[in-house]
């Protein structure tokens, strides 16, 4: 598929005002989105767990203009106006309109909360912009009459990645896979896919604890910091690392080989934030604590066998990856070693989960 075949034909339907509301979670990358060319096109394939209980709920009203022309809309967070988000959106739906061309006849209120605590440090695009393209994708249906399922899930994609890329791996579970890759039927840079393959029962529940490092804003935003890696010294070497990883993947979800997932998906997380430290100009999102808690992990993965690891995300905080197997331990080793370098004693105990859902 082309852009251009996101494109609709004019609507059959005509609506005066409605409202939809949608869920749609958060997602954790294994293979990391670091790097990407114009329009949202990613640098190289990335793949995802979906998470279950870091979700954005997101309802969007609309009424009728009086005159049509260009887009317009008010956002509220947890009931109150929020016009800081009004940027991000304001591109998010100049980028759109094209293919949602019903945009200008309205005038949209986005009343928008998260699950989990605000400012958390927890990628709330990813979440936000999936659960507002779905919301618009529910309205298109009603324009259009009907539309396939299947066909509703890919234009959401399409279209929450040109809201935030690591959006479009957030409307499915469990696995989803963003960006074209010669291994991986109907893998594509414009949307996320379900992952086609067989996954190991090792996989089935794998836990996500989150461990708040830093609740602070970032220093750099990740869309600058995609943008460090034009030009930068090891980009292609990168790029082409990722594929690889990619590949690899495919081999470890089928045998459920936790050791080799640990490699790989701790060697993604470092090198990830190795990118940042040798960008120009440099930067470090990883705190003192992050630190610590990676040593931790190590240390007791070395004592005791456990096949607990980590990722991380464009920040300090600390993605705790473990088997539904080891939630007890883990859990207790957590309680007992990690919480004292969380912010607060902060953490979120999520899981792989399956998508997002229409209220
Ligand atoms: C990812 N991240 O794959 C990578 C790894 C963060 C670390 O995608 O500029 O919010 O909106 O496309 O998707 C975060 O960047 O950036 C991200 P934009 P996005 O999840």
């Amino acid at each position: 598929m082309i852009e251009k075949d996101f494109i609709p034909k004019p609507y059959t339907n005509s609506i005066e005002n409605g409202s939809v509301t949608w869920s749609s979670p958060s997602n954790i990358a294994l293979v990391k989105y670091w790097g990407k060319k114009a329009h949202q096109i990613p640098e190289n394939p990335s793949i995802s767990f979906t998470l279950n209980n870091c979700k954005t709920i997101t309802n969007l009203s609309f009424t009728t203009k009086e005159k049509e022309g260009k887009f317009s809309f008010e956002v509220y967070l947890d009931g109150e106006k929020k016009d800081d988000f009004k940027p991000k959106i304001e591109t998010f739906f100049n980028r759109v309109e094209l293919y949602v061309p019903f945009l200008r006849n309205y005038h949209f209120k986005i009343e928008t909360s998260n699950t989990f605590p605000h400012s958390s440090g927890i990628a709330s695009s990813a979440s936000g912009m999936s659960a507002l393209a779905l919301c618009l994708m529910s309205i298109e249906k009603e324009l259009k009459g009907d539309i396939l399922e299947v066909d509703f899930i890919k234009k959401a994609s399409f279209l929450a990645r040109l809201g935030s890329g690591s959006a479009c791996r957030s409307l499915e579970g469990d696995i989803v896979v963003w960006g074209s890759h010669d291994k991986i039927n109907g893998s594509s840079n414009l949307f996320g896919v379900k992952y086609p393959y067989t996954v190991h029962q090792n996989f089935k529940n794998y836990q996500d604890t989150i461990l708040l490092v830093d609740k602070g804003e970032k220093q750099v935003s990740s869309t600058v910091g995609h943008n460090l890696m034009h030009g930068h010294p090891f980009a292609q070497e990168r790029f082409k690392q990722a594929d690889k990883n990619l590949s690899d993947c495919i081999t470890i979800l089928k045998d459920g080989d936790l050791d080799k997932f640990t490699a790989l998906v701790e060697s993604e997380a470092l090198t990830l934030h190795a990118m940042m430290m040798t960008s120009m100009p440099y930067f470090i999102l990883m705190k003192p604590n992050t630190l610590e808690i990676i040593n931790k992990i190590w240390a007791f993965r070395n004592k005791t066998n456990s096949k607990v690891c980590f990722t991380l995300d464009a920040g300090a905080n600390v993605h705790v990856l473990y088997p539904e197997s080891e939630s007890m331990r883990v859990l207790e080793f957590i309680k007992n070693e990690l919480v004292a370098y969380c912010q607060n004693g902060q953490y979120i105990c999520d899981v792989i989960g399956l998508g997002a859902n229409k209220l």
